[in-house]
């Protein structure tokens, strides 16, 4: 989903109230407001002072009217006054986390599952914290807002010190950072430039699908303010050029008609660019095999007949990494070749065979063009295609079932075989699955999803310890998917207060926490004594976050008979998360980890080029 997507879903839905959706996918486009919501509270002409708007709650409706329903917050005495003026507007709740990281990660997972998200924490000692899951949201094409109170602008004035600052005068280098991580970043310093720099920040944000930053004086939060116009104004979208995207197309024709077995590779910038949909109108009508990239596993349909698996070389699902090969133009949509993605650059479509469209470009052969909506481009080019579908016959050929899975013995050790057989059952239409880095990874890609069922990674970012935060903001986002996490017991030594949230909250998450006693992903990229950490009673830990009125559950399994009930158990909780800590042995991981983790050190290893 994109930007474009978002406010053009956005503007259709202008004059409702409903939730906008699109059928097959879980990430929402924010519902937006009615417009006459806005007349009626916007006593137009009326002076600044008596709008009954603030700084605050001017936000506050910005933020709603763009259709969030929760913010995340943690205080701090920079940020008080404006948490009571958000506190006013009643279609918004506000939603706490346990530290600024968190709470950055909390609104990433928020936009994931609800199209935008909105975090406000406290100068520097927050936001600073706040910044790395920001970098995050920008990596992965998400539109998180972040609000960072700030000095008072008579300490500015009369150059002070001040608290949870560096101890300088200098109180600007917050905004200098977050202009490194956001596509716009605004500073309110005077409560009559608050709506423009809230709405430009807002509006940016949306259109871009990346973070935005708004710093607002702490003594500005209750200041008076104009009332905010009709919303549609900060939901414009660029539209393609006609002329380019028209062009683009016809190159686009020309190039599949000169090809005998194209293939889709499917990336994550996919999503952002809101074409999902399009791009499965485009492989209907090519009739051709459609890989993705591990990173967008989910945004194309995995039941769709010419779904043929992952594409991330030598681990591959079985076939997939033959027919891409094999293909004589290889079509990728919003694709992000990284050393990741590429398994250390040993696998990148390129050269005169491949047709790039990104959200805003095309590219094929030595021929560019810009200003093309990806979504455009898809939906048009599907009308011009002939039917290519030599690599589905290859395929059909090469493809291999999967074995069936016998049952472990219920007493003997837990493996991860064994562990990942009794969760793919619980994978249905109505669940999002969120894999954490390290052998999560790995595991998650092996998994078969139903119709409708929605996998999260964030792989470019690769954050440990971003699923937990994220697994809870996407939960209040999709208050009705079932949510399983798959973490690692590293990853989630970094975030695990989180757990508290989703307790406090009662949100039936299961988290399945791999307690393979160590970095098993850096073991097998290069090992040492910095691999190993200290082990927690990650199950009883939940009795700790409890305390005297949480629901949540935890439960280790060493074997596969105290799984089996450990996920009877998580099933029956709805008042709150269910942990199981699956115990398995240090070595036993993914043979796609070892050979990844091979080849990524092998690329990280590559001596400097001569000058
Ligand atoms: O399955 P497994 O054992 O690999 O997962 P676990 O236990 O969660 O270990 C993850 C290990 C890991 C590290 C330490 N993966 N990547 N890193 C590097 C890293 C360090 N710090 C942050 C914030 N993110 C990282 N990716
Ligand atoms: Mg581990």
């Amino acid at each position: 989903m994109t930007v474009a997507d978002n406010v053009v879903l956005a503007l259709e839905n202008t004059h409702l109230d409903a939730p906008a959706g699109r059928p097959g996918s879980m990430t929402k486009r924010p519902p937006v407001r009615s417009l006459e919501i806005d007349v009626k509270t916007s006593p137009v002409g009326k002076s600044n002072l008596d709008t009954g708007y603030t700084v605050g709650s001017y936000l506050g409706s910005r933020l709603a009217q763009i259709g969030l329903k929760h913010h995340f917050a943690v205080a701090g005495d920079y940020t008080l006054i404006l948490l009571d003026q958000l506190l006013k507007n009643k279609d918004m709740k506000q939603v706490y986390c346990s530290n600024e990281l968190n709470c950055g990660f909390s609104a990433e997972g928020y936009a994931r599952a609800h199209g935008a998200a909105a975090a406000i924490v406290t100068f520097s000692v927050g936001a600073l914290s706040a910044f790395d899951a920001l970098g995050g949201a920008y990596a992965e094409n998400l539109p998180v807002i972040l609000v960072s109170g700030a000095p008072n602008t008579n300490d500015r004035a009369a150059d002070h010190l001040l608290h949870h600052t560096l101890g300088t005068h200098d109180f600007t280098y917050q905004i200098e950072m977050a202009r490194k991580i956001t596509c716009a970043a605004v500073s309110i310093t005077l409560a009559a430039e608050a709506p423009e720099k809230i709405d430009y920040a807002i509006r940016t944000a949306l259109r871009e699908r990346k973070p935005a930053y708004i710093e607002v004086a702490c003594n500005l939060a209750a200041a008076p303010c104009a009332a905010p116009g009709p919303i549609s104004a900060i939901l414009d979208e660029e539209p393609s050029d006609p002329a380019s995207l028209q062009a683009a197309v016809v190159a686009a024709a020309e190039f599949l008609r000169g090809k005998e077995k194209p293939v889709l590779l499917i990336g994550s910038k996919l999503r952002a660019a809101g074409a999902e949909k399009e791009a499965i109108e485009l492989a209907d009508a090519l009739g051709c095999s459609v890989a993705v990239m591990a990173a967008a596993k989910s945004f194309f349909p995995e039941d769709h007949p010419q779904f043929i698996g992952i594409y991330w070389g030598e681990i591959s699902s079985p076939g997939t990494q033959a027919i891409v090969d094999w293909s004589d133009g290889v079509v990728c949509l919003g694709a992000l070749f990284n050393d990741y993605s590429t398994v250390g650059w040993t696998a990148m479509p390129s050269g005169p065979s491949v047709l790039t469209a990104d959200p805003n470009r095309v590219h094929m052969d030595g021929r560019e063009f810009g200003r093309v909506r990806l979504r455009d481009f898809l939906a048009t080019l599907a009308g011009k295609v002939e039917r290519r579908d030599a690599t589905m016959i290859q395929y059909a050929r090469l493809r291999t079932e999967p074995l069936p899975e016998d049952a472990a013995h219920p007493d003997a050790k837990l493996t991860r075989s064994e562990m990942m057989r009794q969760v793919r059952p619980l994978v249905t239409a109505e669940t999002t699955v969120i894999a954490e880095t390290g052998d999560s990874w790995f595991n998650g890609m092996k998994l078969k999803l139903p119709h409708g069922a929605r996998f999260e990674i964030e792989m470019q970012w690769g954050h440990i310890g971003w699923s937990v935060p994220a697994a809870f903001g996407y939960a209040v986002g999709a208050p009705d998917r079932r949510i399983i996490v798959m973490v690692g017991d590293g990853s989630f030594q970094l975030t695990a207060q989180e757990v508290a949230q989703m307790i406090r909250l009662k949100l039936p998450i299961i988290i399945f926490l791999i307690n393979n006693h160590g970095y098993t992903i850096e073991v097998e990229i290069h090992d040492g004594p910095y691999n190993n950490i200290k082990n927690w009673d990650y199950a009883g830990l939940i009795g700790v976050f409890n305390a005297e009125d949480g629901h949540g559950r935890g439960l280790r399994a060493n074997n596969g008979g105290e799984l089996a009930e450990a996920i009877k158990v998580a099933l029956a909780n709805h008042d709150g998360p269910t942990l199981i800590e699956c115990v398995i042995d240090r070595d036993d991981c993914t043979a796609d980890l070892i050979s990844w983790g091979r080849l990524v050190a092998k690329a990280n290893g590559r001596p400097p080029s001569p000058q």
